[in-house]
């Protein structure tokens, strides 16, 4: 995918990033305002004992840095002022300024303490143009609180919201235009890009890779060739500023789970009557899945016996999906292989999702084969014409024995 194509693919999202600056030292120098301009270092202490949460930016200066253990501090800074961490009003602060942030979009997502990525794109009409918008939080930030800045950074996605509010700290606000966002990425060190350490970076300066511009300058295939799939078309991705990872709610489910108990128990030998039910939840989790833009990377299969006794068993897979054939597959080995039930007939069956992301799936291309592309595609076509037309519109062949019925024809286990 080209640049312009990658920018257009972010259809007009508004998303913004805040960033509290050195948050738990501001905080003791609000509350202590004799404290204003000095080194003040939280966590460790003088003594050299513990290891450093924040420092100033004052403290900053002398190079101390967040989990630096507190006696490297110390030489660095030796006129530091070490004070204890005082989490209850950490948080209380913290609960201030995600309240005012609630304020402005409905669509907030809390990183940590004192990090937030919010969803504006709904909010423009409303509340004003994203700078005013930034502006505004800011200034109310900065009044309930009492006095603490933050950085904000805005950008039609995460990553480069993210990388905007970083830059201009502390009290920063950078915007960062839709038409823009190569060019912004451009001159930045590729350490800016998000799962590039210490190790990847050394390895991407020996390609001659310093700036997120020799990234962008190369093909996709071309950094796939040199770094590995993953890592060649993550940096690919991120150095044209393609991220199209939704804002993710409080409200966004953990997991997705559909579940049957069963009128008539199921003989665990009667294998396609199993694939037919597990067949059917998987259906039913993908649809949600779909419908939520949501993709799991985690399968747990539930099954209940005569007894009641259950049995969970879950597995990873290797990409995400919301795709109905790979959550059957994933269900269907695990029951084959890790679910032995004796005698015992089976009451309950269970498939869940979980380890989900939010993905805005119209971005057809983030999936890797041809195949899959097609598959999503089914599915979401699939889908609207049973959201308008109703679930028996279109019923898989597998399934229009009706859901579950046991079966004359008697399948030995393990079969694929
Ligand atoms: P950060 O936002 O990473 O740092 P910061 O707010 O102190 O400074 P900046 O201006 O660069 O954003 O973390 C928020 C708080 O979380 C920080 O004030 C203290 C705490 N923290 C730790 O306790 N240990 C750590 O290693 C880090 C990174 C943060
Ligand atoms: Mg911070």
């Amino acid at each position: 995918m080209n640049a312009s194509a990658a920018e257009v693919g972010d259809r007009g999202r508004v998303i913004l990033h805040l960033d509290m600056d050195a948050f738990y030292a501001a905080v003791e120098v609000l509350d202590d305002p004799s404290l204003c301009g000095k080194p003040v270092i939280v966590g460790g202490t003088p003594s050299g004992h513990g290891v450093v949460s924040t420092a100033s930016y004052e403290a900053r200066r002398f190079g101390v840095r967040s989990a630096m253990p507190a006696v490297t501090a110390v030489r660095l800074c030796p006129d530091g002022v070490f004070l204890s961490p005082r989490p209850k009003r950490y948080a209380e602060l913290s609960r201030r300024v995600m309240a005012v942030l609630a304020e402005y979009s409905s669509v907030v997502e809390p990183i940590s303490i004192d990090e937030a990525f919010l969803d504006i794109t709904g909010s423009l009409r409303l509340a004003g143009a994203p700078r005013e918008i930034a502006f505004e939080i800011k200034r109310r930030v900065h009044e309930t609180t009492g006095g603490l800045t933050a950085s904000v950074g805005i950008a039609p996605s995460k990553f480069v919201a993210k990388v905007a509010s970083d830059l201009c700290k502390p009290d920063g606000l950078v915007v960062v235009e839709p038409g823009r966002v190569r060019e912004f990425l451009a001159p930045l060190p590729i350490e800016r890009i998000w799962g590039v350490g210490p190790k990847s970076a050394e390895v991407l300066h020996r390609a001659g890779c310093r700036r997120i511009r020799d990234l962008q300058e190369r093909s996709e295939a071309l950094l796939v060739a040199s770094f590995g799939e993953e890592m060649g078309r993550h940096l690919h991705r991120l150095a044209n500023g393609i991220d199209n990872r939704a804002v993710v709610t409080s409200g966004s489910p953990r997991s997705v789970s559909s579940e049957t108990t069963l009128g008539e128990f199921v003989p665990p030998d009667d294998i396609e009557a199993v694939e037919r039910l597990l067949l059917r939840l998987s259906e039913d989790v993908a649809t949600r899945l779909l419908r939520g833009h949501a993709r799991c990377r985690g399968i747990t299969l539930k099954v209940r016996d005569e007894k009641f006794v259950t049995r969970t068993r879950s597995t990873s897979l290797e990409e995400p999906t919301c795709l109905t054939e790979e959550i059957y597959g994933a269900a269907r080995r695990l029951f084959t292989e890790r679910v032995d039930l004796g005698r015992r007939r089976i009451r309950l069956l269970g498939v869940a999702a979980g380890h989900l992301s939010f993905d805005e799936l119209e971005q057809l291309d983030l999936f890797d084969s041809p195949d899959r592309d097609r598959a999503l595609r089914v599915a979401t076509t699939v889908d609207s014409i049973r959201a308008r037309l109703g679930r028996g519109a279109i019923v898989r062949g597998r399934l229009l024995d009706g859901p579950g019925r046991s079966s004359d024809k008697r399948v030995p286990r393990g079969r694929t």
